[in-house]
C-alpha cells in the first residue's frame, strides 16, 4: 500500500538572475492574471452549451485562467446508461481550457443528487462497485487533465451533527469516500483530489465534521489532497471564515473556494473582497472559482456574481479584482528571468509524483523547458503535459502542443511519475 506524503518543496527558480526580491505585485486588469502573480488560480463555473455565447466567452477568456464544469461532469452527465460514457460536453470544456492554458477543476466523480437514474435503483455492493467503477473510468478518461478532482461533494450533514448525510452511498458502508479517494487516485496520480461541501463557510459543526474526516485521513494515508469550501453566501460572513480555511491548511491540505457566488445586496462586494482577502492570507488558499459568469447565468436567482446580465463589471468584480492586487506575491517573480518552476511531491515508499507548476516571468512564454535532477536510482516512468528527454540523472521536460503559450505571469502544470526518492533540487526553467 502507498502512503501519499505531500511534501511541498516549493523552489522557485529565476532563470536568468539569482535571488529575485519580491516587490509590489503591478496592477493586473483582470482576475485571472491578478491571481497568477500569488501563485493562484481564478476560476469560473461553465456550461458547454453556452461556448456559442459570444459575450459569454468574450468574459471567459478574458478573466479566468481556470474552468469548472456547472454541470457536464457529473455522475447523470457522464455515464447516463451503465458502462457506457459520453464525455463529449466535457471533453470540449476541458480542450478549450488546454487551449487557452487554463486549468481545469473536477466537478464531480460522487455525489448524493444527479445521480442517474440507474444508479439510484442500486444498492450495496451493486452501488458501491459502480459507484467505484465510475470514479476510476471517469478519472482515467481525464487523466493528466484535471488541476484537482471533486472526488466527493457534500457528504456531511447540515445542522449541528458534524455526521455524514445519510444517502445510498453513505448506505453501502462508512468507507465509501476514502474508496472513492483511493481509487481516483489510483486512476489520475496527477490530480489533487479534494472533499467538497457548502456551509463551511466558518468554524461550524459541519465543517469540524469535515476537519475530523480529513485529520484522520490524512493519519491512515488515505490520499486526500485538498478540501473544497464551496461559498454560496447569503447577506453575511461568517468572522471565523479566514480562521476556518487556516485550520484546514494546517492539516496539510490546500483549501479551495469553489463555488463562491454571494446574495446582492449592501454587502455584495465587501463580502466577495472578504472572501478574497481571506484566501489570499492563507498560503495554502491556493485558488477561488466563482460559480458561474453573469447574474444570468446564476443557478440563484439573487444576482449573486460579478457580472450584470449585460456583461458589465459589477462592483463586487472591483472588490474582488482590488483585493488580488493587494494580496502581493508570494511566489517571488521571476524578474529579467523568463520563467520558474515549483515541484510538489506526493511520494510513497519506492516511487512518487511530481506535480511542476512553470510559471511565466514579465513576458509571456511560447515554449519551456524544465531541467529536473533526479536521485540516483530511480527514474522517471511516464509524464503528463510534458514530453521528457531522459529519464534519469539529469532530466529535461518540454511543453508539448497545448500548453506553451503561457501569458505573462500566468502558470500551467505538467507532472510526471518515478521510482526511488523523488527530485529535491531546485529545478530550473527556461524559455523556448
Ligand atoms: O449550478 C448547478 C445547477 O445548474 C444544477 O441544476 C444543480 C443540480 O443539482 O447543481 C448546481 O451546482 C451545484 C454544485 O454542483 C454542487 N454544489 C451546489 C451547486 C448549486 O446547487
Amino acid at each position: 500500500m502507498r502512503i501519499p506524503i505531500r511534501v511541498l518543496t516549493a523552489l522557485f527558480l529565476a532563470a536568468a538572475s539569482g535571488a529575485v526580491a519580491a516587490g509590489p505585485a503591478e496592477a493586473a486588469t483582470t482576475l485571472g492574471a491578478s491571481a497568477a502573480q500569488t501563485g493562484r488560480y481564478f476560476g469560473v463555473a461553465t456550461a458547454a452549451f453556452k461556448f456559442s455565447d459570444t459575450p459569454y466567452m468574450t468574459i471567459v477568456n478574458r478573466e479566468f485562467n481556470s474552468l469548472v464544469a456547472e454541470n457536464d461532469m457529473k455522475w447523470d452527465a457522464t455515464e447516463p446508461q451503465q458502462g457506457r460514457f459520453t464525455f463529449t460536453n466535457a471533453d470540449r470544456l476541458v480542450s478549450h481550457a488546454q487551449s487557452r492554458g487554463m486549468t481545469v477543476r473536477g466537478h464531480t466523480l460522487l455525489w448524493h443528487a444527479q445521480q442517474p437514474s440507474w444508479a439510484q435503483g442500486l444498492s450495496g455492493a451493486a452501488l458501491r462497485n459502480a459507484a467505484i467503477n465510475h470514479v476510476t473510468q471517469v478519472a482515467t478518461h481525464f487523466r493528466g487533465k484535471i488541476h484537482s478532482w471533486d472526488v466527493v461533494n457534500e457528504a456531511f450533514a447540515d445542522g449541528g451533527s458534524g455526521a455524514r448525510r445519510d444517502s445510498n452511498l453513505q448506505r453501502t458502508g462508512n468507507d465509501w469516500i476514502e474508496a472513492a479517494f483511493r481509487a481516483a487516485r489510483a486512476a489520475d496520480p496527477g490530480a489533487k483530489l479534494c472533499y467538497n461541501d457548502y456551509n463551511t463557510d466558518g468554524v461550524n459543526a459541519k465543517s469540524t465534521g469535515i476537519y475530523n474526516m480529513v485529520r484522520d485521513f490524512k493519519a491512515r494515508g488515505v490520499p486526500i489532497d485538498c478540501v473544497g469550501l464551496q461559498s454560496h453566501l447569503g447577506t453575511g460572513l461568517d468572522s471565523t471564515y479566514q480562521q476556518n480555511i487556516q485550520r484546514f491548511a494546517d492539516l496539510g491540505v490546500d483549501v479551495q473556494i469553489t463555488e463562491l457566488d454571494v446574495q446582492q445586496g449592501g454587502n455584495q462586494a465587501n463580502i466577495y473582497g472578504a472572501v478574497t482577502r481571506a484566501c489570499l492570507a492563507v498560503t495554502r488558499c491556493t485558488g477561488i472559482t466563482v460559480w458561474g459568469v453573469r447574474d444570468s447565468d446564476s443557478w440563484r436567482d439573487d444576482n449573486p456574481l460579478l457580472f450584470d446580465a449585460g456583461g458589465n463589471k459589477k462592483a463586487a468584480y472591483t472588490a474582488v479584482l482590488n483585493a488580488l492586487n493587494a494580496g502581493g506575491p508570494t511566489t517571488p517573480p521571476p524578474g529579467t528571468g523568463a520563467c520558474g518552476a515549483q515541484v510538489t511531491l506526493n511520494s510513497w515508499t519506492g516511487g512518487y509524483t511530481a506535480t511542476v507548476r512553470v510559471t511565466a516571468g514579465a513576458a509571456a512564454l511560447n515554449g519551456w523547458t524544465v531541467g529536473v535532477t533526479v536521485p540516483s536510482g530511480g527514474a522517471v516512468t511516464s509524464a503528463w503535459n510534458a514530453t521528457n528527454t531522459g529519464t534519469s540523472g539529469q532530466v529535461t521536460f518540454r511543453n508539448v502542443g497545448y500548453n506553451g503559450q503561457v501569458p505573462a505571469g500566468g502558470s500551467i502544470e505538467f507532472g510526471f511519475q518515478g521510482t526511488g526518492t523523488g527530485p529535491t533540487a531546485t529545478p530550473t526553467c527556461t524559455a523556448g
